[in-house]
This record gives structure tokens, C-alpha cells and sequence, in this order.
């Protein structure tokens, strides 16, 4: 499942096209996450405003799309580049791993919707892969 060369090069283009629009993708693919599954509202319970718009919902989708960002940054070594958010997710958050999957999914939906053009056949299964490595990098400290 690792990515191969072309996989890289795949997502580091796409990344070049939707990068600038990272917070915008952010905060609309967690609302959608909340939304569509709502069992992930658990993990913001504390937050004043859960509903889409917010601002506590655009803040953090910036957050994490800081995170792809990262991950972008590292696509070379995933487990070493996101060793730091694992370590939060894992034993200060403690988010289900089977969440990043859904957050994922999300992400694609939205990214497709946004960019229809860039979001080809094979920019699609290249940042598929990407996000299960970031996916898996994150759950590594979590054994
Ligand atoms: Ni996640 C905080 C990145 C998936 C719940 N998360 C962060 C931060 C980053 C981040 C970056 C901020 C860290 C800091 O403060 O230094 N999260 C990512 C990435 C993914 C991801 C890259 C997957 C692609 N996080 C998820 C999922 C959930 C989640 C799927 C829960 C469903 N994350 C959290 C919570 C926080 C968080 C909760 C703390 C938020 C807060 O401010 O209270």
C-alpha cells in the first residue's frame, strides 16, 4: 500500500492546486464529518459551537488541515513526520483511529466537490493512498 513515486509526485501536484484552499476544505469537511457521523461529536462536546459555519469548526479544520499539510511535507517517512500528532491523538485526545478513516472520506468528497478538474481518476487514487499513510502514521502510537 506504500506510495510509489508517481503516487507522490500525484499528490504534491494536487496539493500545489487545493493547498491554498486548505482552511476552506478543512472546515467544510468537518462539518460534514460531524454531520454525516454524528458519533465523532463526542470528541468535541467541550466546544461552544458544533454546527457548520462556526468557529470553533473553522478553526480546527484549519488545524487540521495544518496537519496534511505536515504530512505533505513528509510524505517520505509518514510514522516519523506525524510521530508528534500520534502521540497526542493517541494518549491526549484519545480518538478512535477508526475516525481518521471517516475524516478521510470526507476530505475526498470535499476536495472533489471543490475541485472537480484537478480531482482526476489519478490525483484520486493517489491521495487515497496518501491518506490511509497519514491514517496509519497517526495510529502508531496507539500500540
Ligand atoms: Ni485531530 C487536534 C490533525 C483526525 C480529533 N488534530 C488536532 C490538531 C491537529 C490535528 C494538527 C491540533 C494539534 C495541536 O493542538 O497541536 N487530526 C489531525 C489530522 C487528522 C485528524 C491530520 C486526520 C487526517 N482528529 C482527527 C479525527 C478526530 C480528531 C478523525 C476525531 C473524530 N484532533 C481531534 C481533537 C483535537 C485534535 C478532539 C483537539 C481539538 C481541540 O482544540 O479541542
Amino acid at each position: 500500500m506504500s506510495l510509489t513515486e508517481k503516487d507522490k509526485a500525484a499528490v504534491k501536484t494536487l496539493w500545489g492546486k487545493i493547498g491554498k484552499s486548505a482552511d476552506a476544505i478543512g472546515a467544510e469537511a468537518l462539518a460534514r464529518m460531524i454531520t454525516v457521523y454524528p458519533q465523532t461529536k463526542t470528541y468535541f462536546a467541550h466546544w461552544p459551537a458544533l454546527s457548520a459555519g462556526s468557529a470553533p469548526v473553522k478553526a480546527h479544520g484549519k488545524k487540521v488541515m495544518g496537519g496534511v499539510a505536515l504530512a505533505v511535507a513528509n510524505i517520505d517517512d509518514l510514522t516519523t513526520g506525524l510521530m508528534d500528532l500520534s502521540e497526542m491523538h493517541a494518549f491526549q485526545l484519545r480518538v478512535d483511529p477508526a475516525n481518521f478513516k471517516i475524516l478521510s472520506h470526507c476530505v475526498h468528497v470535499v476536495v472533489a466537490g471543490m475541485f472537480p478538474n484537478d480531482f482526476t481518476p489519478e490525483a484520486h487514487v493517489a491521495f487515497d493512498k496518501f491518506l490511509a499513510g497519514v491514517s496509519l502514521a497517526l495510529a502508531e502510537r496507539y500500540r
